[in-house]
């Protein structure tokens, strides 16, 4: 096992990944694992924070992948399965994965993944892989509209050591598999919820309605409109399933 060899168990920091990439520069191999109780500054995608609260697992893991940048943008989008996996057999619910990096459980969103790569000389030098999930996080201290607690959801606690040793367990199989060429899509497709289903992309100011096709091999998601344009979304942009007919849009998660 190479991701958990070794695991530093703090209380509480700024960011899990932001102490993961100091510890990369200082030269800390790959496999080692962050994890703190609470986050004071928890950090989701392009500037967005991440409510860290007692109760939740927030970790974060250092990779040395020596992959091409299109593979570490694949990597990040297929590390969502082994939260949902882990989230399935630990709280025995399945939940659903949002491209690009949310898991949800009946529509809220209980996990998301935040991958941050290092580069020198153009060469990606190091990867920091930063998971939140809301295991037995109090719901009343989730302010962020669509939060989900697991604990409230599921209607029970889960334990947390339990819950880290499997995810941690999932991630490196995923990994080590990965390494070796292996793309485990058609089980991610399987948890996905915007593969294959009715989904608005929005593009700035422009929306549009369409259907996920697939992912690209660099993890983007392609979609077909309702006038059979062909669209190929990157993690800047938003997807986001339609329910029961309905357009869901998120004020602020626009880009
Ligand atoms: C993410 O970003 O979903 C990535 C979250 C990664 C968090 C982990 S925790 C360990 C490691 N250390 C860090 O500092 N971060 C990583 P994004 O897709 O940008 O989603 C952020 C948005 O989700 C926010 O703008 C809120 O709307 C919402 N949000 C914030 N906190 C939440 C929470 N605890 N549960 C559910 N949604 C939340």
């Amino acid at each position: 096992m190479l991701i958990g060899r070794k695991v530093l168990v703090k209380d509480e920091v700024d960011s899990t990944n932001e102490l993961a990439k100091a510890l990369a520069q200082e030269g800390e191999p790959e496999g080692t694992v962050i994890t703190a109780r609470r986050q004071r500054a928890g950090r989701g995608r392009t500037g967005r924070s991440w409510e860290s609260p007692e109760g939740g697992v927030y970790l974060s893991v250092i990779l040395r992948p020596d992959l091409p940048a299109p593979d570490l943008t694949m990597l990040t989008v297929l590390s969502c399965l082994p939260v949902a996996q882990a989230i399935e057999e630990c709280c025995h619910v399945v939940p659903r994965i949002k491209w690009p990096n949310d898991v949800r459980l009946r529509g809220s969103k209980v996990a998301g993944v935040l991958a941050e790569v290092c580069y020198r000389g153009g060469e990606p030098r190091f990867m920091v892989l930063g998971v939140g999930v809301n295991l037995n996080t109090d719901p009343a201290l989730l302010r962020s509209p669509g939060a989900g607690s697991l604990r409230e959801l599921c209607g029970k606690e889960t334990d947390p050591d339990h819950f880290l040793n499997v995810l941690l367990f999932k991630l490196d199989d995923m990994y080590q598999r990965f390494r070796r060429g292996e793309r485990d899509v058609p089980l991610y497709e399987r948890y996905s919820e915007s593969i294959g289903q009715e989904v608005e992309l929005c593009l700035g100011d422009q929306r549009v309605r369409g259907k996920g096709m697939h992912l690209e091999y660099d993890g983007s998601l392609v979609l077909r409109s309702e006038d059979g344009m062909i669209y190929r979304a990157t993690s800047v942009h938003e997807v986001f399933p339609l329910e029961q007919g309905q357009v869901r849009f998120e004020t602020g998660n626009v880009h």
